[in-house]
């Protein structure tokens, strides 16, 4: 290390306070501690003495900063931004017309109703709340489905669906150390870090035809059936994010005999249950699918977007098995890994979505309000096509917005386009060109087709 002249603050007994502040030491040592020390006074050598000194040098001070993240942190530039007109369609987050956050009313019942039970705040087994697994596994597959009646599933809550991806992450590291992941280009960014921090290898699969703004399908068939046998392939139940879109059924069928025929381990996250058509049950129909064919399936659920539960974090992994003895020691194992992570999961989000789901009026009422949301934003979908299709007179033709589902829309916009889209006009979006809908407002759709064609037509 490089010498440091150091100005020390320290009681030397022979010194005077004017010669204090006159004295400076030759330090080669560390930052801190205890060291030898050459004195000097005035530039001549006061001789050798052992001091303790405490600098103002970080031990952090090889830390990097780190890059703001590619969507939570578009919500963070979207707050310091105080122009009036600024739209944040950056984090996949449900808004109302007025662009206003949005709590379920049957959230908001079903929270009075644990209020007035005096619910305690005791800790959760490690697996998480009984009914709240009950009620998630049913919700996934059906309540009648034969692998929960065969005991055939481990269910464990987790934090949320991130959190549940994570642990099973942990789960494939320790227990399938020489498989991959493979994920599809482009997926939510967040799995590349959840499997580089897992340390899981990964690698991509064709998904997106940038020519059709369509499902590249036979890349994507021909990429799952070149990995290692036993690879995870992790899928998007419904409204793949970013693209909006998803396999159609048949298509479905194929990617599940490749999977079967490869011996490969489907793994889905399943993040937009309900939100993405406003049915629960259609939603889920390709894991139910893959369940039914007899595959064994990983799920990570996600209550964040279908019952407004975000900053709750409720979420599950479920691994459906083959065998009832393989989902037991697979749930103990999951336990095992969480235990140290996290000890045990959030209490208050589970029993909200276990009230709910356990009692008809409220899971009625859930159902129509989850139509609600899935519809706004079906509007805001069509009453943007037919602002760009209006304002556009070039002929393009926009109707993949159309085709797209979820909460998303996957406009085609590159990363200076989408730059511009923020810079000139305080749209804020992520730079893979995604727009969230949910944050739209039927009343915006104007201004953002205004933005887009700007865009699209001005920015190389
Ligand atoms: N999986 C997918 C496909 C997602 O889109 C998201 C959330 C998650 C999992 C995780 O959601 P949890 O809140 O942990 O349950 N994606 C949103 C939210 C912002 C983010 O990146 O976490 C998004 O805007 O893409």
């Amino acid at each position: 290390m490089a010498s440091t002249m150091l100005s020390l603050s320290f009681a030397a007994p022979s010194l005077h306070q004017s010669q204090k502040r006159e004295v400076g030491c030759v330090e080669t040592a560390s930052l801190f501690g205890n060291k030898k020390v050459d004195l000097l006074f005035k530039g001549k050598s006061l001789g050798r003495t052992s001091m303790s000194v405490a600098v103002n040098v970080s031990r952090f001070e090889g830390i990097t900063m780190a890059p703001p993240d590619p969507i939570l942190g578009v919500s963070e530039a979207f707050r310091a931004d105080t122009n009036d007109t600024k739209l944040n369609l950056g984090v996949g987050a449900y808004r109302t017309e007025e662009l206003q956050p949005y709590v379920l009313n049957v959230v908001k019942k079903a929270e009075n109703l644990m209020l007035e039970k005096g619910d305690n705040k005791e800790y959760l087994p490690i697996e998480g709340l009984a009914a709240f697994n009950k009620a998630t596994v049913e919700l996934l597959l059906g309540a009648d489905n034969p692998a929960i009646q065969q005991g055939r599933v481990a269910t464990v809550q987790g934090l949320s669906g991130t959190g549940s991806l994570r642990l099973a992450g942990a789960f494939i590291h320790r227990y399938f150390p020489d498989s991959k992941a493979m994920i599809s280009s482009p997926t939510w960014g967040n799995h590349k870090n959840i499997f580089n921090d897992a340390r899981v290898p990964w690698s991509e699969y064709r998904y997106y035809d940038p020519r059709t703004v369509g499902l590249d399908f036979d890349g994507m068939i021909s990429d799952i059936k070149a990995a290692p046998d036993g690879s995870f392939v992790v899928l998007h139940g419904c409204a793949h994010n970013p693209t909006g879109i998803d396999p159609t059924p048949e298509q479905w069928e194929k990617i599940a005999d490749v999977i079967e025929e490869k011996k490969h381990i489907p793994f889905f996250d399943v993040a937009y249950q309900g939100f993405a058509s406003g049915s629960l049950d259609e939603d889920a129909y390709s894991v139910r699918l893959f369940v039914s064919r007899g595959l064994e399936v990983l799920v990570a659920q996600s209550y964040s977007k279908n019952l407004g539960l975000y900053a709750e974090r409720v979420g599950a992994i479920n691994v459906i098995c083959s065998g009832s003895d393989a989902a037991a020691r697979v749930k103990s194992q999951l336990k095992r890994l969480a235990r140290p992570m996290y000890s045990n999961p959030p209490v208050h989000g589970a029993r909200i979505v276990a009230n709910i789901v356990g009692d008809p009026t409220l899971f009625n009422e859930w159902k129509e309000e989850m139509e609600m949301m899935a519809g706004r934003i079906k509007n805001v979908r069509q009453k943007l096509h037919s602002c760009l299709a209006e304002k556009d007179k070039s002929g393009k033709d926009w109707s993949f917005i159309l085709k797209q589902i979820g909460m998303f829309s996957f406009t085609g916009l590159n990363k200076v386009q989408s730059d511009n889209m923020t810079n000139k006009w305080h749209v804020y979006m992520t730079k893979d060109g995604r727009i969230s809908l949910a944050g739209l407002s039927l009343a915006k759709c104007e201004f953002l087709a205004d933005a887009i064609i700007d865009s699209f037509y001005n920015v190389s």
